[in-house]
């Protein structure tokens, strides 16, 4: 008798963020992956938040490209894999050959694999011999490179996610942690569950869900972060708190830093003031700070997206150089990545101001180094463009020919009109990717279709320096090719030698040989000390790294052929400057460039939500991942909502001088008055004019090239409409002449939600033509209330709901959650049809409300009725009863809120 296989999980590392955590993946028999935390992984010890337990519902075909294309007069044409890559290669020979190196680019993303980013750094700087190579990394840990090069002498992050159980306080700046990099909130609140006495703050100007568990939060005027760590470093001097031996022995630079800090910062009831924040709270953190020996500041894109993000850094690795306070469990700055693979980006040195291997551009014998190590015709001898440099560069037709991989600069970078009026002008934009249709696809001349998550082989590196794997579980889908192989393809056909890899385990191979290439001590003859260096994982046979373990750098192999890897750097207070010693940095504090003024009174402060990832290619296919927070909206204070004449659940227009949009108006996102928050996660694929980077502006950091993307003037007005509407259908619809729109995934359908400043004239027509129906088709109930602009319709095949639309003059339309879950029905009850064109059903509490726990699908009227019906007084509670909560852990500061909230009202 023949058994079916017995699906077996593959180990894995999550796709989405800088925590990295170990996935098993099971390939089912019907085609679908079942997904679960690995427990042997050391970031997550078998946990995942949402969106990586999401991840078998994005893994569809639906939406993929699986083709090469070329753009021709009439539109996208499919061509074969030698078409594509012999005008990919050819037009990039003939512009270098008339323009020079200089006149190509490759713009990529931490969402490579090491193995892409390493063969694509290898072409671009040692045999095309230019620098232009960027990255989507400079949008988002640049300044934290930038400072960590600044104070250890080289890009390295000092310690790991245990210092974070160990510490006895967390200080997060600009990290929304709990939404962002879950899996390691979920370590810290289970560790301060433990000890009690831990002390978790959060600088950060919005009261995020990060803040419901701490024990204090500093909400600080936007970009004054400088400030209030110059004003640490004082205090710390001003009460004894310096480790004066550890300065003494293992730093330089303290006096110009205390100097320049005393300058403004020396009284801290001034830094409060400028700060913005009550100056009891201020003492309350300096004391603690000064009190405490094992204090982790961890901090994210608050810190790093500002044009002065490389003095944020550095400010804050001052106090921890300053209190010898790094290199010990528990204890020391910990820059949070952003992306899966933003560490293995900066160890192949794929960004325009890096060479490789942790080696530098402008010195000569690492440039020697580099260039007789991958025996390559080039070497590049400068830097090349930084990101927003490098799309001026585009539209100023310097650079001719553009690769983009993995990344969605129309969406993602600041002043993104101006990225599109670049890729407008540019002669040839290519665009690897996953997805068939993407704002930046729009832009393309070429399309290369590359192997996803799940489908490839390589590897990652997380924020603690540990590699991990990725392996496919997945077959091939059409065409799509590994990212490394298309770089390697192209550069073969451009004539060059370097890049017949067998493998991608040989890329590896050679990655890890470089890393280690005249990496001895200073001295011997030709070396060039570094600490990024994973001897240990040289000459691997294809078997061993296939069966690769997840391990820290720098790795290197025992006498005894043992792999080790490094946990902790630092633990012998040596440095990676020529000297050994750490550098404090002297910062002089400086306010963001554009400041709000009278036409700009606000500032717009941009990040993420919790279940949706970046440009929403992956994330948005999820419906689960849809519920937490459906459409684009604009966060405001109440008061300053009233000051502009806004109000919460209508439509506003946020502008700048950048650019506008249009989004839904809420509170509750614990924003100070005179900021706005608004998502970076709409495109024009998903919402008519949400793309909030066209409102960025484009200033960044003088020392990273970052951009300053938490500030930009705005201002806010009522986007007055003539009606809203919501459509739910099982097919997708074009929208025709609707001029304000977003789609939402749902259950077996899509959402729209739509609205329009001119009023409709026939709402029956009107409907149909929208819904794509034909005349006379379809079980069609409807209720009009022409005086009222009331319409309400919904389309039934057998019993079966297909499409509904709901219209008002006010926002004012029924929750959709009950109507959805119609769709999952195969024939409507009796009781649903009543409730039909209610759009509610007609007993009471089957409504749910907005979700709060996705795993679950707990809505928020369920659990506030709970709590009230139950008098419930904790989450643990509320889970109990509900299951809310208990499984990744990501919607517990909301339960945490809702009880306060209801708990509170219910006193009152
Ligand atoms: N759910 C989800 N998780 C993600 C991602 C995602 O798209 N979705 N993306 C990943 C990536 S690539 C990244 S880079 C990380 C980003 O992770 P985070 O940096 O945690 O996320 P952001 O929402 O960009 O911004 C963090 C916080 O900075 C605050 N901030 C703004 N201005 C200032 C300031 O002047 N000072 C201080 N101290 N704080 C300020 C904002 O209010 C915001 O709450 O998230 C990763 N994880
Ligand atoms: N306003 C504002 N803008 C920001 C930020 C902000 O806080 N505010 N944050 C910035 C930061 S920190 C970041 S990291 C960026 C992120 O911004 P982007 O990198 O532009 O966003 P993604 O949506 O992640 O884009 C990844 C693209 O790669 C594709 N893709 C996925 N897997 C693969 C693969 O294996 N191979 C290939 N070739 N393609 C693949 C996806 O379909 C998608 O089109 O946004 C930046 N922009
Ligand atoms: S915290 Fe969530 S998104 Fe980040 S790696 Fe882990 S499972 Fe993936
Ligand atoms: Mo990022």
């Amino acid at each position: 008798m023949n058994f079916p296989p017995i699906p077996v999980a593959v180990q894995t590392t999550c796709p989405y963020c800088g925590v990295g955590c170990g996935v098993r993946a099971t390939l089912l028999g019907d085609g679908g992956v079942a997904i679960a935390g690995d427990a042997s992984h050391a970031a997550n010890l078998g946990r995942l938040c949402v969106k990586g337990a999401a991840l078998g519902e994005t893994l569809g075909l639906d939406g993929r490209l699986l083709h090469p294309k070329v753009r021709t007069q009439t539109g996208l044409r499919q061509v074969s894999w030698d078409e594509a890559l012999a005008k990919v290669a050819g037009t990039w020979r003939a512009i270098i050959a008339e323009h020079g190196p200089d006149a190509v680019a490759l713009y990529v993303s931490g969402q490579m694999l090491t193995e892409d980013y390493y063969v694509a750094n290898k072409l671009m700087k040692g045999y095309i011999g230019s620098a232009n190579i960027d990255t989507n990394s400079r949008l988002c840990m640049s300044s934290a490179v930038a400072g960590h090069q600044r104070a250890f002498g080289e890009d390295l992050v000092p310690g790991c996610y245990e210092d974070l159980d160990l510490a006895d306080m967390v200080v997060l700046v600009g990290s929304n942690t709990a939404w962002c990099h879950p899996i390691l909130f979920q370590r810290m609140l289970k560790a301060k569950a433990a000890r009690p006495q831990m002390r978790l703050v959060v600088i950060d100007p919005r009261r995020t869900a990060t803040c419901e568990l701490a024990d204090l939060h500093l909400p600080v005027k936007p970009g004054t972060d400088v400030w209030l760590f110059n004003g640490l470093l004082c205090y710390l001097a001003q009460h004894g708190a310096v480790d004066e031996s550890f300065i003494l022995a293992h730093t330089n630079g303290l006096d110009e830093a205390l100097a320049t800090a005393e300058l403004d910062c020396a009284d801290p009831f001034a830094v409060a003031q400028i700060c913005r924040v009550d100056p009891v709270a201020l003492l309350d953190f300096y004391q603690m700070f000064a009190a405490t020996g094992k204090v982790v500041t961890a901090f994210s894109q608050g810190v790093n997206q500002s044009s002065a993000g490389t003095d944020k850094v550095n400010s804050i690795i001052n106090c921890h150089l300053s209190t010898g306070r790094i290199g010990q469990p528990g204890m020391g700055p910990f820059s949070l990545t952003g992306q899966p693979n933003a560490m293995g980006g900066r160890e192949v040195g794929a960004m325009a101001t890096m060479l490789a291997a942790h080696m530098d551009l402008d010195n000569p014998v690492h440039r020697e180094t580099v260039q007789t190590f991958w025996d390559s015709p080039h070497i590049a001898k400068q830097a090349g463009l930084k990101a927003v440099d490098l799309f001026q560069a585009i539209e100023q037709g310097r650079v001719k020919a553009v690769w983009i991989i993995a990344t969605n600069p129309v969406v993602s970078m600041p002043d993104a009109s101006q990225v599109q009026r670049a890729l407008e002008k540019c002669e040839l934009v290519v665009v690897s990717d996953i997805t068939e249709n993407t704002d930046t696809n729009a832009f393309a001349h070429v399309l290369l279709p590359a192997l996803g998550w799940g489908e490839k082989e390589g590897t990652v590196t997380n924020s603690e320096r540990c590699i991990s794997r990725q392996r496919a579980f997945l077959p091939v889908p059409g065409e799509a090719r590994p990212d490394w192989k298309i770089l390697c393809q192209v550069a073969q056909r451009m004539g060059f030698s370097g890049f017949d890899f067998g493998g991608v385990h040989e890329v590896f191979d050679e990655h890890a040989r470089l890393s280690a290439y005249r990496n001895g001590p200073a001295g011997a003859a030709g070396n060039t000390p570094r600490v990024f260096n994973l001897a240990g994982l040289a000459d691997l046979s294809q078997h061993q790294f296939e069966h690769m373990e997840a391990l820290p750098w720098p790795l290197l192999r025992q006498p005894s052929g043992q792999i080790q890897g490094s946990v902790r750097l630092f633990g012998d207070r040596r440095f990676a400057h020529a000297d050994g010693r750490a550098r404090l940095i002297a910062t002089p504090p400086r306010a963001p460039l554009h400041l709000p003024d009278q036409t700009y009174p606000l500032v717009l402060n941009t990040g993420r939500v919790r279940d949706q990832w970046h440009t929403m290619t992956r994330t948005g296919k999820s419906a689960k991942l849809a519920d937490h927070v459906a459409e684009p909206f604009v966060d405001i204070h109440p008061q300053d909502a009233l000051l502009y004449g806004v109000q919460a659940g209508q439509l506003a227009r946020v502008s700048t001088p950048w650019g506008a949009l249009v989004a839904r108006v809420q509170h509750g996102g614990g924003i100070a008055r005179g900021s706005i928050f608004v998502p970076i996660h709409w495109s024009n694929q998903s919402a008519s004019d949400a793309r909030v980077g066209t409102l960025v502006n484009p200033v960044v950091d003088p020392v990273s090239g970052e951009p300053e993307f938490k500030h930009t003037r705005a201002r806010v007005e009522q986007f007055g409409v003539a009606w809203h509407a919501f459509i739910l259908s099982r097919r997708e619809l074009a929208l025709g002449g609707v001029t304000h729109w977003t789609r939402i995934q749902g259950r077996a359908f899509a959402r729209y939600e739509l609205a329009g400043r001119t009023p409709i004239a026939g709402f029956n027509a009107w409907a149909r033509q929208l819904l794509e129906l034909e005349d006379g088709q379809a079980d069609w109930l409807e209720y009009e209330d022409g005086s009222a602009g009331v319409y309400r319709a919904v389309h039934l095949v057998d019993e079966r709901i297909e499409q509904c639309v709901f219209v008002s003059p006010r926002p004012d339309l029924p929750a959709r959650a009950w109507l959805a879950g119609l769709f999952g029905m195969a024939q409507l009850a009796p009781a649903a049809r009543v409730g039909l064109l209610l759009g509610r059903p007609i007993e009471k509490g089957a409504d749910g409300g907005a979700t709060v726990c996705s795993c679950f699908g707990v809505g928020m009227t369920t659990i506030c009725e709970a709590i009230r019906s139950q008098g419930m007084q904790s989450v643990a509670e509320v889970t109990a009863c509900l299951k809310a909560g208990g499984n990744c852990g990501s919607c517990v500061p909301e339960i945490k809120k809702l009880l306060l909230e209801t708990g509170a009202a219910q006193a009152a």
